[in-house]
């Protein structure tokens, strides 16, 4: 998906670019797109480099992971889609 949404090259998504990339999957764009990578931008730059992307994608798994093996067992996935 990185690959497909830095658009412009510099290895960063920016708010427009995740929202063409969004527009162009399913044909509408994701409102929320610039408050996603608000929360995961910790640098503040406006937009999301690979690092940024990757350790919003670790913490969202570690929330899932609730057991802590590093995988998210079927088990796992059920309870969070049940919360
Ligand atoms: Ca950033
Ligand atoms: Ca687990």
């Amino acid at each position: 998906m990185f690959e497909k949404a830095g658009a412009d090259g510099d290895g960063s998504v920016t708010a427009a670019e995740m929202d063409a990339a969004h527009a162009s999957k399913d044909g509408k764009r994701d409102k929320s797109s610039a408050e996603k990578i608000q929360k995961l931008d910790t640098d503040g730059d406006g937009a999301l480099s690979a690092t940024e992307h990757a350790a919003g994608a670790r913490e969202k798994m570690t929330k899932v992971d609730t057991d802590g093996d590093g995988n998210i067992s079927q088990a796992e996935f059920q309870a969070k889609k049940d919360r």
